[in-house]
């Protein structure tokens, strides 16, 4: 349904003083092409609009739709996975409320370069190197400035205020253009971020080594493993209810807290010593060999079975933590085997191969460009900006302590001993993307 355009308190719609087919002959610089410039006339699901695409060197793809009545306002949309698809349908709910809405790919076609595959040199992808950083962040933040460049011909006015929106990977995204391009967004809506790539990819690799062999934790078991949970952690905040509000408060210990197989012969309903190892592994994080913690355990929560849209009821840990065959471990397989590890370990490596002492270090140089870990939001800060972050406890694929342990970092950087809500960074913990988008819209402007 078409709705009307979101009109701010003061400010009247404005509308273009450009043609649309004029846009391609406006210049934006010798790295950009811009392919078409359509008027696109309303439908019953979007408005009038001017639908741009392009080009950004070397192989950044973009849109940028321009509402014909605007509201002074820019929101890009972030990706999902990793990227290579520019995200229409979500451009289109910010077109569809007056905004000017961009996105793009980050520099590769996942349909021809599937998973992290576009970061593998050769002689078919000599721009391998350029599509890593702009996986990473150029991507993102040259599509932003163009987009602002486009908007300015367009109207003849700049936005008067730039929203990022983003969930998963356009959380981590978001929080790259905070931490580096602080003038790009005044407000930035941040969604469950992979905030370290390296390090969440590295865990979902410690999951699945901790299940070689007899470890291995079944999808049939996981409701026995969900029961055990709740069963220990649901009333901890006093109310049992089937919600965990904070799985910190809960102290499960595998040994101790789910039921033991009869002289350790598996059956669904009960957990054999080396599953109880696997799963303590899970739950304890990635260790180097000596001990030392290199990546936060996932909480508890996530083993729940709740329906699906897709297939019934199932385990959130189903085809993502238990296992070790499924879509997220292919994913972190596909991660370090093209654009984190350094000097890259050949077409035949494999998660079995990953070294817990000594493939950390090979990670820093990907770090460097592929995670949002700066816990430095003074310069965002200083200019107004704001960042409304959520992440879901119950999140099997993005470990939600991430978020937990980059807030707390930033709230210490940023400031000592004021209110919370005066740093103009507020973390909330369920997951709710068109919420976030209003209270942001109205916390900003
Ligand atoms: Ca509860």
């Amino acid at each position: 349904m078409l709705t009307a355009p979101l009109v701010f308190a003061g400010a009247a719609l404005a509308g273009p003083v450009l043609k649309c087919d004029s846009v391609p002959a406006a210049s934006f610089g010798s790295e950009v092409k811009i392919e078409s410039a359509t008027l696109v006339t309303a439908t019953s699901l979007l408005p009038d609009h001017c639908d741009i695409r392009g080009t950004i060197w070397p192989e950044a793809r973009f849109a940028v739709k321009l509402p014909t009545d605007w509201n002074h306002r820019f929101e890009m949309m972030g990706n999902g996975g990793t990227a290579g698809a520019i995200s229409f349908a979500a451009m289109d709910r910010g077109v569809g409320k007056g905004y000017a809405s961009a996105s793009t790919d980050t520099g590769h076609d996942a349909a021809k370069e599937p998973l992290a595959s576009f970061a593998y040199p050769g002689p078919n992808n000599p721009n391998a190197k350029r599509k890593a950083t702009d996986f990473g962040y150029q991507a993102v933040h040259e599509t932003a400035l163009l987009a602002k460049k486009i908007i300015s011909a367009y109207y003849g006015e700049a936005p008067r205020f730039s929203y990022w929106v983003g969930c998963s990977t356009g959380g981590r995204q978001g929080l790259m253009e905070a931490q580096r391009f602080p003038e790009d967004f005044n407000g930035l809506v941040i969604g469950a971020p992979v905030l370290s790539g390296t390090g969440n990819n590295m865990r979902l690799i410690w999951n699945a080594q901790a299940q070689v062999g007899p470890g291995l934790i079944a999808d049939e078991k996981l409701p026995a493993l969900a029961n055990a949970v709740y069963e220990k952690c649901d009333r901890v905040d006093g109310l049992a209810d089937g919600l965990i509000d904070d799985p910190r408060n809960c102290v499960f210990d595998p040994a101790r807290d789910l039921p033991k197989c009869p002289a350790d012969a598996d059956n669904a309903n009960c957990f054999t010593g080396a599953q109880v190892e696997a799963l303590r592994k899970i739950y304890g994080g990635a260790k180097t060999s000596a001990g030392k913690k290199i990546s936060p355990g996932l909480p508890v929560g996530a083993e729940v079975v709740a329906p699906s849209a897709q297939s019934g009821p199932k385990s959130g840990w189903a085809g993502v933590v238990a296992g070790t065959s499924n879509s997220s471990l292919a994913r972190a397989e596909s991660y370090m085997k093209f654009l984190v590890l350094d000097p890259a370990p050949g077409l035949s490596w494999n998660f079995r191969m990953y070294d817990f002492d000594t493939d950390p270090q090979k990670m820093a140089a990907a770090a460097a460009f592929m995670d949002a870990t700066n816990p430095d939001l003074r310069p965002l800060k200083q200019r107004g900006g704001k960042i409304l972050q959520y992440h879901g406890w119950a999140d099997p694929l993005i470990n939600a302590m991430l978020s937990v342990d980059y807030y707390e970092a930033a709230l210490q950087r940023m400031v000592a001993r004021r209110p919370r809500n005066s740093t103009g960074y507020s973390w909330f913990q369920e997951c709710f993307t068109a919420a976030a988008v209003w209270a942001v819209e109205r916390w900003i402007g």
